[in-house]
């Protein structure tokens, strides 16, 4: 019963760091999906994250397939909304944007999905989604018309972690957004893993190993990059690198 939590979960209880990739279906090609699935045959991350704020065609499923017949890794649902199911995923992270005051994004969207996430028995994974300032306003700031945790305010964003635990979320997703001109702070993550045990997932303008090795030393235990790698699949490279160092 639920695989892709319970991964997640024992590489935490092992002090194991992790690394997924985010797919924006809207960004790829035919030939980069190519490249990113031979290289991660050499380079093997954790996950296939897949979603956007925003998608504008219709290539969710046919990526989610392509990735499927090709690689073994977990392929799990990053929504931007409720249209964003697709029965081919091995997990949905259903994110409450708690954040922000937007009773949508908190469990409106929830609600329409539900009864179709029960009816494909995709694995729901709670996530209490955590946007941080990161300088800039990002797509999905803007779409969930929310306003984000200041970047210098590492206690709101432990206080907001610490609730979303309480509420019985199994994972905390740290985000700057995608874009987003900086990474988080190392002391917001701080903050966040002296918070809550649950595991934690960062993610948003991470740009080389460095930065990602930084933010898993501070306590996340699973980096997300996007842009990065569709921009520089070395960046992909380099982080698998960086994340098997710390596990050794
Ligand atoms: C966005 O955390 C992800 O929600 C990844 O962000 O695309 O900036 O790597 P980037």
């Amino acid at each position: 019963m639920n695989p892709v939590y319970n991964k997640i979960l024992s590489a935490r209880n092992q002090g194991k760091k992790q690394y997924a990739v985010l797919l924006d279906p809207d960004k790829l090609t035919k030939k980069s999906l190519e490249v990113i699935i031979s290289t991660a045959k050499d380079f093997p991350v954790d996950y296939f994250f897949v979603g956007g704020s925003l998608l504008m065609n219709n290539n969710l499923s046919y990526v989610i397939n392509t990735l499927k017949q090709h690689l073994p890794q977990p392929v799990v649902l990053f929504p931007g909304s409720n249209l964003q199911i697709d029965a081919q995923a091995d997990a949905i992270l259903f994110l409450s944007l708690i954040s922000g005051r937007n009773a949508d994004a908190l469990i409106g969207q929830h609600v329409v999905a539900a009864p179709l996430l029960k009816k494909l028995k995709i694995e729901v994974i709670s996530t209490g989604y955590m946007l941080i300032d990161c300088g800039k306003p990002t797509t999905v700031s803007y779409i969930s018309n929310t306003t984000p945790i200041p970047y210098d305010k590492p206690s709101i964003a432990a206080c907001t972690a610490m609730a979303g635990e309480m509420l019985g979320m199994k994972l905390i997703y740290a985000d700057g957004g995608s874009g987003a001109s900086k990474p988080i702070s190392e002391e917001i993550i701080q903050a966040i893993r002296s918070a809550v045990d649950i595991p934690i997932v960062a993610g948003g303008g991470i740009r080389s190993a460095r930065q990602a090795e930084l933010l898993l030393k501070a306590g996340a235990d699973i980096i997300v990059t996007g842009n990065g790698v569709e921009d520089d699949i070395s960046l992909l490279k380099e982080i698998y690198q960086c994340v098997l160092e710390l596990n050794s």
